[in-house]
């Protein structure tokens, strides 16, 4: 497709009528199109800010914050500071499970909890408020920990929910209470809120606590968000292998795992974008190594469980795991074979979040589907093309927005877990820690590659590459599933789930299998519209 072309003046509807001049320079740095060259892909411009008036498929700061990081976990009772709307519309909606330990253990997961910020508040203040809401809230619950979270209006009208935080904490000196300033505006994208949340993990939850839990092997998976149950397969996995899983961040989680999180001897970050800078803050002040997972996919899933075992060294727990792999793929082979070959050729465009429009790549890869098209909501340059770019990423204003923490070593709690020379040793042998590679370097040549996606290129994009699947979310399912495309939403996983490890990757297949041999989709148009039956003209006789 000819980015120009689509945005010259004459050719471009209406709507987009009235965008800047500069958009098209702009944006065309947004397009890629791909090419692997000895490791290395074109550059692309990303995480910037979108145009006005576009209509992007990104969320808020807000959404980042309490939305994805600290929304799936079940006992930190959540207090969205702000008008209802906020609250009411990031409680759920991904999908995030939990699973509580006893039917009478602390889950807030199914309540929406917010300020519900009127006029009032909004011209004298709401930090009464806030106040008001804590105190009913412990009142009622008594919780562990609370976390405020911001939303645009609380920034505007300057209320200090950290100075809240504070005075509310003297107040009830047992329950741990601090606030988020992620205002939705802040930043450019649901980033900046990722950002804003590792940050308060890390200051005021993490290291609270420094009891292991019990057992050989301890971990903590990071960017891992229970979506349709995804980390209950992973636990499942894990048990079987014998590895421990000490708190996954933050699906299916709860605080105290969190705040003795920093005893577990390796982090392994599933979605980098949303949380690698926990894992860089645990391993600066703690001594934790960690390093890039992947369970979406049988044989990624494959993949990751040796990887944490070579890093445990342990021969027992090594050939644990090939036999739960070897156990787990003979289930797999046959059904992934079969649909392989109904599925193979066909062709999917996948726009995601920050790091799914990779991940699921490798999914539809297993059963014969190639990603012609590819694209993130609110990724930076290092999730497209390698954490080995991120020191030429240029820092501007709308990232310096974010606070980047100094970190130093623990003078008492840090202890390396594997020492230079260990590290220096495995990576001489391949192993690779602190890194992950881009979406980019996976795919093909001539691949197309765009950043922060809007509802008219996407149109675009259909009526020119008409691909059998498109992978998204619930803002762009109905409009390109009324042009006859099947769209999985690989956000919330529609009704289904859950897509992670081994029993997700059959899921995945069948679901898929399923939306692209539909016959419903070359349905949609409407009779009248393939073979028009009657026309006519009217006009006035005197
Ligand atoms: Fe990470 Fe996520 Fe994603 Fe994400 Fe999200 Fe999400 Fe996502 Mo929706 S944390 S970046 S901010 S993998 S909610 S569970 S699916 S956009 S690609």
């Amino acid at each position: 497709m000819n980015i120009q072309r689509l945005t010259r003046r004459n050719s471009r509807p209406r709507c987009l009528r009235s965008i800047p001049r500069n958009w098209p320079k702009k944006r065309a740095k947004q397009f890629v199109i791909n090419k692997v060259d000895d490791g290395n892909v074109p550059e692309i411009f990303a995480n910037a800010r979108t145009t006005p008036g576009i209509l992007t498929m990104r969320g808020c700061s807000y959404a980042g914050c309490k939305g994805v990081v600290l929304g799936p976990t079940r006992d930190i009772l959540q207090i969205t500071h702000g008008p209802i709307g906020c609250g009411f519309y990031s409680w759920l909606t991904r999908r995030n499970q939990t699973r509580p330990e006893t039917l009478e253990s602390t889950n807030f997961m199914p309540y929406a909890m917010s300020t519900d910020l009127q006029e009032d508040e909004i011209i004298f203040g709401g930090e009464k408020k806030l106040k008001a809401a804590i105190d009913e809230a412990v009142a009622l619950f008594h919780p562990k920990a609370i976390g405020i979270f911001s939303t645009c209006p609380v920034g505007l009208i300057g209320d200090d929910v950290h100075a809240v935080a504070r005075e509310m904490e003297a107040k009830y000196p047992d329950i741990n209470i601090f606030g988020f300033s992620c205002e939705g505006y802040k930043g450019v994208s649901q980033s900046a809120g990722h950002h804003v949340a590792n940050n308060k993990v890390f200051t005021d939850v993490v290291g609270l606590d420094d009891t292991p839990k019990e057992g050989k092997f301890r971990y903590n998976i990071l960017g891992e968000y229970n979506i349709g149950g995804d980390a209950f397969e992973l636990e499942r996995i894990s048990k079987l292998c014998g590895f421990t899983l000490h708190s996954t961040f933050s699906g299916n989680s709860n605080y105290q795992e969190f705040i003795s999180a920093h005893t577990a001897d390796l982090n392994t970050v599933m979605c980098h974008r949303s949380i690698n800078y926990l894992a860089e803050m645990m391993e600066t002040k703690y001594g934790i190594p960690w390093f890039k997972v992947n369970f979406v996919g049988a044989d990624a899933t494959a993949k990751s469980l040796r990887k944490i075992a070579e890093f445990f060294g342990d021969a027992e727990l090594m050939a644990q795991t090939e036999k739960v792999i070897a156990e787990e793929m003979a289930e797999i082979t046959a059904i992934r074979d079969e649909i392989k070959a109904r599925c193979t050729g066909k062709k999917a465009m996948l726009f995601v979040g920050g790091s799914r429009a990779h991940h699921y790549q490798e999914l539809l890869k297993e059963i014969g589907i190639e990603t012609i098209v590819a694209g993130y909501e609110f990724a930076h340059r290092d999730d497209y093309e390698g954490r080995k770019v991120l020191p030429n990423i240029v820092v501007d204003a709308d990232s310096r927005n974010i606070e980047e923490l100094k970190v130093s070593a623990d003078p008492v709690k840090y202890n390396a877990r594997k020492s230079e020379e260990e590290i220096k040793k495995m990576e001489a042998e391949g192993f690779a820690f602190s890194d992950y590679e881009g979406m980019m370097g996976d795919m093909k040549d001539k691949a197309l590659v765009i950043d922060d996606l809007n509802h008219y290129e996407m149109e675009k994009l259909i009526e020119s590459y008409h691909p059998d699947l498109i992978c998204a979310g619930i803002k762009e399912k109905y409009v390109v599933q009324k042009q006859g495309i099947p769209l999985k939403q690989l956000h919330s996983y529609d009704y289904m789930g859950p897509f992670a490890g081994f029993k997700g990757a059959v899921n995945f297949y069948k679901e898929i299998d399923r939306l692209v041999h539909s016959s419903v989709f070359g349905l949609t148009k409407a009779p009248w519209q393939n073979a028009p039956e009657l026309s006519a003209s009217y006009g006035w006789n005197d």
